[in-house]
């Protein structure tokens, strides 16, 4: 068929192809979580139905999109990790990224219900997407680590900031200011010796976010068979399935990637 004449117009579309041999990372971030959380009455620090949201979302992400292996999610913010030979949408940043965030948002509020069941959602939430390359292991590990370390550096300043509230009967004024210029031990401090509370003993899905990674299992299903010249009978069928699996372990040493060598290719 003859092309239109308004066909050129095509030729406005730009190449946004990621480089190959490089780890794609899609970050997604709430819009305007501050205000969505108190809307919606998160509860501080932490809240376990908007965190098993996020992780139930970031779930269908991965189930349903290929190549991600492996995801980390905290706060509002989830990551996303391409694995670097992908080939999925040709590598285009613009269709991995929107697919990415389209299928986390729609998954956020089709499953709003099953983790905040009477609460209701007051309006439809947004996440923000961003596509980032690494060229190498380290680049990539040290990108998770970074995330990681921020999880535990908000959360040890809001879990000591709401036990200040809500234990020791601070403003949040007061609170504010009595941790000014405070360092990670000064903090810790603060809880054990004010409160009891040993922040190592607090809640690892808090302190270190959770981490999603394919993992295979083997299935064992009984299936009546009936084989020619046979009486029918069951059989005992076994097969390796992969199934998302959810951490809440430090992701920045190596033991993590010890124990799950598959995640990452060869650098060589
Ligand atoms: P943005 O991302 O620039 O559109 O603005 P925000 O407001 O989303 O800011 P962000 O992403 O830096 O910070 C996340 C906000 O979400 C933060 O203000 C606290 C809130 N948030 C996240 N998780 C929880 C939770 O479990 N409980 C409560 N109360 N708030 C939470
Ligand atoms: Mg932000
Ligand atoms: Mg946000
Ligand atoms: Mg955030
Ligand atoms: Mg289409």
């Amino acid at each position: 068929m003859a092309k239109s004449k308004f066909e050129y117009v095509r030729n406005f579309e730009t190449d946004d192809t990621c480089l190959r041999n490089c780890y794609i990372v899609v970050r997604l971030d709430g819009r305007n979580f501050h205000k969505f959380a108190e809307q919606h009455k998160f509860t501080k620090p932490n809240d376990n139905r908007a965190l098993g949201l996020l992780t139930r979302s970031a779930r269908s992400v991965m189930e349903e999109l290929e190549d991600i292996v492996i995801s980390y999610g905290q706060s509002d913010e989830c990551s996303f990790v391409f694995k670097r030979t992908t080939n999925w949408f040709k590598r285009r940043a613009s269709k991995l990224m929107t697919h990415v965030a389209s299928q986390f948002s729609s998954s956020y509020v089709f499953y709003w219900k099953e983790f905040f069941g009477e609460q209701p959602l007051l309006y439809p939430p947004s996440f923000d997407g961003r596509v980032v390359l690494y060229p190498s292991n380290r680049n990539l590990r040290d990108y998770l680590s970074w995330r990681q370390a921020d999880c535990h550096i908000n959360n040890l300043y809001n879990t000591v900031f709401w036990t200040l509230v809500q234990k020791g009967g601070l403003t949040t004024a007061q609170a504010e200011e009595r941790l000014k210029g405070t360092l990670a031990a000064d903090k810790n401090e603060i809880l054990f010796s004010e409160f009891d509370i040993n922040y190592n003993n607090e809640s690892l899905l808090h302190r270190k976010g959770t981490t999603l990674i394919w993992e295979k299992h083997e299935e064992t299903v009984t299936k009546r068979m009936k084989l020619p010249n046979e009486e029918e009978k069951d059989v005992n069928v076994t097969r390796s399935r992969k199934r998302v699996q959810a951490y809440h372990c430090d992701i920045i040493g190596d033991q993590f990637w010890e124990e799950h060598p598959s995640i990452l290719e060869d650098d060589s």
